[in-house]
């Protein structure tokens, strides 16, 4: 059996180039050598408050975005998290072996919530249902961004104590991160990860921003008071440019060295734009494409969740066993 790959994304803002690098560009990557599961994790969104239908229009848009990126429906699962209902029951069963202090103690609920008025607990819940979404499907590999690492190694710790509780049931999933640009930075604010919930207007190049805007935002980034590229000296707004150019254009470090060191800041966002919109523009095309024809995104989801259901099924079905529980 093949190993299975899982991974999300959120239903929310504007996915942008970070959302891209971090995560989708090595779903594409990987989707033929592994069993692969891609979900749109509308669960997870509602933990904020959502527009019900903006989230309804997102929930299509981010499944038109996998496709445009390349994900071939034949071979992998694109399917919508609220489908599938085995993943908010075995979240229950999970939260029940979860510590509160673990939960606590995740970087993403400390600063989300510090931005909220009011928190609502599934805020707090948010990591025991991604790890529900995960050890479903017996996933043995989870390809995300850098900050998801936390969460990651939550889902680890959280299906290693239901296995000692209660017999090995789970695989204790692996992270896999990208090499370059695990964690695009914020391009108004170097010191921010660039987040489709930060509302600067210079802060993030979205997937389908057009050329010019494209252009407009990297030649407005952040750099440093440096004149040039001086690579081990580069601030953290020089680095980012550098490895968004590095990731999509697949260079070595060696060649990014000896082709930007000595440029001026303005040649180098030049060759920045004019790379990330080489990429985007065929990704763009595909996406009006699939977007011109609803029926075949209804049914790629409808397809996928019924391809995955009865593997989270039986998954419940086997948790319920081992827990007692009536089945
Ligand atoms: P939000 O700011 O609304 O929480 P987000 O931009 O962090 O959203 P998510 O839906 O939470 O987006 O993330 C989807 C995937 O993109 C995850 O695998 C995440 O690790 C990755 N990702 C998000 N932001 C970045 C980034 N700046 N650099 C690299 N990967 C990222
Ligand atoms: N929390 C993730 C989205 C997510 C996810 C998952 C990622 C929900 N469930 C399972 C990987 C595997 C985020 O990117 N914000």
């Amino acid at each position: 059996m093949r190993t299975r790959v899982f991974s999300g994304m959120q239903p929310t803002g504007n996915l942008h180039i970070g959302n891209y690098l971090g995560a989708l560009k090595n779903w594409v990557r990987i989707q033929h050598d592994y069993e692969c599961i891609f979900c749109i994790v509308d669960l997870h969104a509602v933990t904020v408050y959502q527009d019900p239908a903006a989230l309804r229009a997102k929930i299509l848009e981010i499944a038109a975005l996998y496709l445009a990126a390349g994900i071939d429906p034949k071979d992998c699962s694109i399917m919508v998290q609220s489908a599938v209902p085995a993943h908010t029951e075995l979240s229950w069963m999970l939260t029940c072996v979860t510590p509160l202090g673990w939960l606590e103690r995740m970087t993403q609920f400390k600063a989300k919530s510090a931005k909220q008025e009011s928190i609502g607990s599934g805020l707090l819940q948010y990591p025991v249902l991604m790890a529900a979404d995960i050890l479903l499907y017996q996933a043995g590999i989870v390809p995300v961004g850098e900050d998801q690492a936390q969460h990651l190694e939550l889902t680890r710790d959280i299906a290693q104590r239901f296995n000692s509780l209660y017999g090995d049931t789970f695989v204790v999933p692996n992270t896999s991160l990208p090499t370059v640009a695990a964690r695009v930075m914020g391009l108004d604010d170097p010191t921010q990860k660039m987040s489709k919930s930060a509302t600067g207007l210079n802060h993030a190049v979205g997937l389908l921003d057009p050329p010019d805007k494209i252009r407009k935002t990297i030649m407005r980034a952040t750099t440093d008071s440096n004149p040039a590229v001086d690579i081990p000296n580069a601030g953290p707004g020089v680095i980012n440019l550098l490895s968004i150019y590095q990731a999509f254009s697949g260079a070595t470090d060696e060649e990014i060295k000896a082709q930007f060191t000595g440029l001026r800041y303005g040649d180098l966002k030049k060759l920045v734009a004019e790379m990330v919109i080489t990429h985007l523009e065929p990704f763009q095309q595909r996406y009006r494409e699939i977007t011109a024809d609803p029926a075949y995104l209804a049914a790629i989801l409808r397809e996928g969740a019924e391809r995955v259901a009865p593997i989270a099924n039986d998954t419940v079905h086997t948790v319920k066993q081992r827990m007692g529980l009536y089945t």
